[in-house]
């Protein structure tokens, strides 16, 4: 992750934002709490005292879910760019609610690459994720088998691409996906993929699961993907990662005027890079006594509307 110098009025400002999000979000947990304790009353005899956490765990969690949504439509009210100063991205801080205790992560889907993106090989993302492979030291033929595991037919792009037929003869066998990703952990089942390649490309990917294409916000994303995607060096994209400052890009035409991406950089990154999210990764992690619970929920804003809408979620038991 990118960590920029923060001036101390704008700390100081961010600090009071988050304390007042931080009340919200016990109004918000609170009021969960009280339906949870009424819709349960009948329930509370008949059940052990584990499934009552479990029941609990979970309506703290997706309490923590409409905060996290709340916090993401004042942003949209607040701005139109995305960056990684702002409130959302501040969260995170333990929070304890009568015998519970909370914790809240939002984190930004489109500071990656998103692997859906991956629909063929075209002349943008497709050389660009071979260029992020080349970066991590990871066989550049990865390109061509995530291409054939999204892609809807059956013929190989490529000899180092994997279909039906490939995954067939594994043990166990089983089929390509043919459509978009549903989370990372499903690169596990792309042909050449081990959890030492993933943990490799995890910072610096991500899946969006919907059936769009996404740009990549310079506001937010590691250095790195500014070598991915635009084809230029080390220095070049640090000093790029530098030139955010405080508040982030605030128009495309300051960011493509850049002199790091002088020549043909900027017309290489173009279609790929924006400067504001419309997905979003929110954590929410509940402990009770014993029981640890989590959910993962992709967040989809519509900046214009702030309309908020769940686009998958993912429950984790420990
Ligand atoms: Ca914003
Ligand atoms: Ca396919």
């Amino acid at each position: 992750m990118c960590r920029i110098p923060r001036s101390p009025v704008v700390h100081r400002r961010r600090q009071q934002g988050v304390a007042l999000l931080s009340v919200m979000f016990i109004l918000v947990l609170l009021t969960t709490l009280a339906i949870y304790v009424g819709e349960a009353d009948y329930l509370m005899l008949a059940r052990t005292g584990n499934q009552r956490d479990m029941e609990q765990g979970m309506q703290l969690a997706l309490g923590g879910e409409q905060w996290a949504a709340r916090v993401l439509q004042r942003d949209a009210a607040d701005n139109e760019t995305d960056h990684l100063n702002e409130a959302w991205n501040q969260l995170g801080q333990p929070v304890t609610v009568e015998d519970a205790q909370m914790r809240t992560v939002i984190r930004d889907l489109q500071g990656g690459f998103n692997l859906n993106n991956l629909t063929g090989r075209d002349e943008v993302w497709y050389p660009a994720f071979k260029r992020l492979l080349r970066l991590l030291d990871i066989d550049e033929g990865l390109a061509e088998a995530v291409v054939d595991w999204i892609d809807p037919d059956q013929q190989r792009t490529h000899a180092d691409g994997a279909e039906d037929l490939e995954y067939l003869l594994f043990e166990p066998p089983y089929r390509a996906a043919n459509r978009p990703m549903v989370d990372l952990g499903e690169m596990l089942l792309v042909n050449g993929v081990t959890e030492e390649i993933l943990t490799r490309l995890a910072p610096f990917v991500t899946v969006i699961p919907d059936n769009r294409q996404t740009r990549i916000n310079v506001n937010t994303c590691p250095p790195l993907l500014f070598q991915a995607i635009a084809g230029i060096d080390a220095s070049a994209a640090e000093a790029l990662a530098d030139g955010r400052g405080e508040q982030g890009y605030e128009s495309m035409e300051i960011f493509l005027q850049r002199p790091e991406l002088a020549g043909e950089a900027n017309q290489i990154a173009e279609p790929m890079v924006g400067l504001s999210s419309d997905y979003f990764l929110v954590t929410n992690q509940a402990r009770i006594e014993d029981l640890n619970l989590a959910v993962d929920s992709v967040v989809k804003r519509n900046t214009a509307s702030r309309r908020i809408e769940i686009v998958h979620r993912a429950w984790g038991f420990m």
